[in-house]
């Protein structure tokens, strides 16, 4: 089996230091939370920006501070996201490829998202696709639902779109697909042959979603964006402790963890 992509996910747009002290918020602290999951194993870092009050920020001189400091310390994927919080806009969302990331999110439809709606119409998705084509930035296809497999297909019909395609099952946002196994087997037997996959499970479907994912020949997501606890009523102590969980039982199952360089050769980045 290929070697185990881990990717790390350490602020989000939603969780708050209310809810877990450990968030990191600023610059400094997602790309010290962010180098400390790197020596723990992980090789992408999914970046959400925020202002140092906590406020989710979609700003391009935010993401290039964060990607900067990120770079200074350690070589690991540096994958911000275009989905940002619910209410940004389609102009905020497309800021952080400006700062010409190897990788960025692309999430392929519309979905409930909680008590909010995550929107994404088709002319934003296509609109998306084509800056990060022109920039050449590897998409990471955001999967909310079953729909958007197909979706992606079409951009490849398109040609906005180059396969082999990378998608990353979102699974378990209340409003959108359940964080279930079957749920899981039933996307992954969707995707087109010789694409590539990981899974987020949000909360407590996180690590059972996770430990399927590494039998199945999948890759992971884990950290504070998706799941804020180690287990049941224990909240996590940092995002490198979820990491660091993923990768002892990686090695326990016989999967290798990808260095950054080894995900670059998996996923068809050139650096
Ligand atoms: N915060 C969610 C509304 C992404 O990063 O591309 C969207 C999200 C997806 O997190
Ligand atoms: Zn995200």
């Amino acid at each position: 089996m290929e070697k185990l992509i881990i990717t790390v996910a350490v602020t989000g747009a939603e969780v708050t230091r209310e809810k877990q002290p450990n968030l990191p918020i600023t610059p400094d602290e997602i790309a010290d939370a962010v180098y400390e999951c790197y020596l723990a194993g992980a090789s992408i870092a999914h970046v959400h920006a925020r202002l140092d009050d906590g406020t989710p920020t979609q700003s391009y001189e935010v993401y290039k501070e964060i990607k900067e400091k990120i770079e200074k310390k350690c070589d690991i994927i540096f994958q911000p996201s275009t989905g940002g919080a619910t209410w940004h806009t389609f102009e905020e969302r497309m800021q952080p490829l400006l700062t010409n990331p190897e990788m960025a999110t692309l999430s392929a439809g519309t979905c409930n998202f909680g008590n909010d709606v995550f929107l994404n119409p088709m002319e934003y998705i296509e609109k998306f696709a084509i800056e990060m084509k022109k920039r050449n930035i590897k998409p990471e296809i955001e999967v909310f639902e079953r729909g958007m497999i197909e979706t992606a297909i079409k951009l490849v019909d398109k040609g906005l779109l180059n396969p082999p395609l990378h998608f990353d099952f979102v699974m378990g946002v209340p409003g959108a697909i359940p964080g279930t196994i079957e749920d899981l087997v039933y996307l992954v037997s969707k995707i087109p042959p010789g694409s590539t996959w990981s899974v987020a499970g949000i909360g407590r479907y996180e690590l059972p979603l996770a430990v399927h994912a590494i039998l199945m020949g999948g890759h992971v997501r884990v950290g504070f964006e998706d799941n804020i606890y180690y287990k049941k009523g224990e909240l996590a102590k940092s995002n490198a402790q979820l990491v660091e969980r993923i990768v002892r039982i990686a090695k326990e199952l016989g999967r290798e963890i990808a260095t950054p360089d080894e995900a670059r050769k998996i996923l068809g980045i050139r650096k």
